[in-house]
């Protein structure tokens, strides 16, 4: 490499002496938010696997009182693993074992700004976006998370990567607003629902409106612009105020995020 290329890599921000090219340690696009869950009773075992960031940044998974995982509002128990300037790439920590479907939530503590970014979803973090991306079959075996460390980002996750065993990852789905229209309705009278899904979408197999236990429609995102939609034609005079839910269920029917209701009077 000449000094030419070097003084472009620096100004850059590149890592010159990262093993691999960099595409090779950053989790894909498309997995911001997603979550680390346990997959097996094996030990999980965290692999180290670079940066380029200029801060100082020590990673913990989250743990309460009694080591097991969780945020239990108290950062002085949390394990320390890795620390992105001490820690060589491929140096391990082994995590230990966990029940199977729990949640692990990493921790990314920036020295330089006294910041903590979480992994998961964007409501953890400071600056209410999202600071990690998970990425499951990184390789055969390897989970791959990688941070950001700017408070209101660059967001290209360049700052701490690492691996883990007997993990998977998942995508979070959420209801942010949703709107029916009218409440008053009359036998025959249309309504008209929409309600704007965020997080992971890949994995919606339905999004329902719902009067209890019975569907009245399904909402669709044609346009994929985040707002589904759907039309309900009145078909029997409701003789009484009813509550309507709406519900994103996956493709078993177990449901991914839900908007607690309208009241629709006759
Ligand atoms: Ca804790
Ligand atoms: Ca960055
Ligand atoms: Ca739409």
């Amino acid at each position: 490499m000449n000094t030419l290329h070097i003084k472009s890599a620096l100004l850059l921000g590149i890592c010159l002496n990262c093993p691999t090219a960099l595409a090779d340690w950053i989790a894909a696009a498309g997995t911001e938010g997603f979550q680390v869950i346990v997959k097996n009773t094996k030990p999980i075992v965290a692999t180290y696997q670079g940066n380029s960031a200029g801060y100082s940044n020590d990673l913990y998974l989250m743990l309460d009182g009694s080591g097991q995982p969780g945020d239990d509002g108290d950062l002085t128990n949390d394990k320390f693993i890795f620390n992105n300037h001490a820690d060589a790439v491929g140096n391990k920590v082994t995590l230990g074992s966990f029940p199977i479907g729990s949640e692990l939530i990493f921790r990314l503590h920036v020295n330089d700004t006294g910041d903590d970014f979480f992994t998961g979803a964007a409501g953890r973090n400071p600056d209410n976006h999202t600071h990690a991306r998970v990425q499951a079959n990184w390789t055969k075996k390897d989970t791959l998370v990688s941070f950001e460390d700017l408070f209101g980002g660059s967001y290209d996750y360049n700052d701490l990567s690492f691996s883990f065993t007997n993990v998977r990852s998942q995508g979070v789905t959420s209801i942010d607003s949703a709107q029916i229209a009218p409440t008053i309705v009359k036998l025959g009278d249309s309504i008209t629902v929409s309600a704007v899904i965020s997080g992971d979408v890949s994995n919606i197999g339905d999004v329902a409106f719902m009067l209890g236990d019975t569907k009245l429609t399904s909402l669709t995102d044609s346009d994929g612009d985040g707002t589904w939609t759907g039309q309900y034609t009145v078909t029997e005079t409701p003789g009484y105020q009813a509550t309507t839910k709406i519900y994103a269920k996956d493709t078993k029917g177990k449901v991914l995020a839900k908007w607690p209701g309208f009241t629709v009077t006759p």
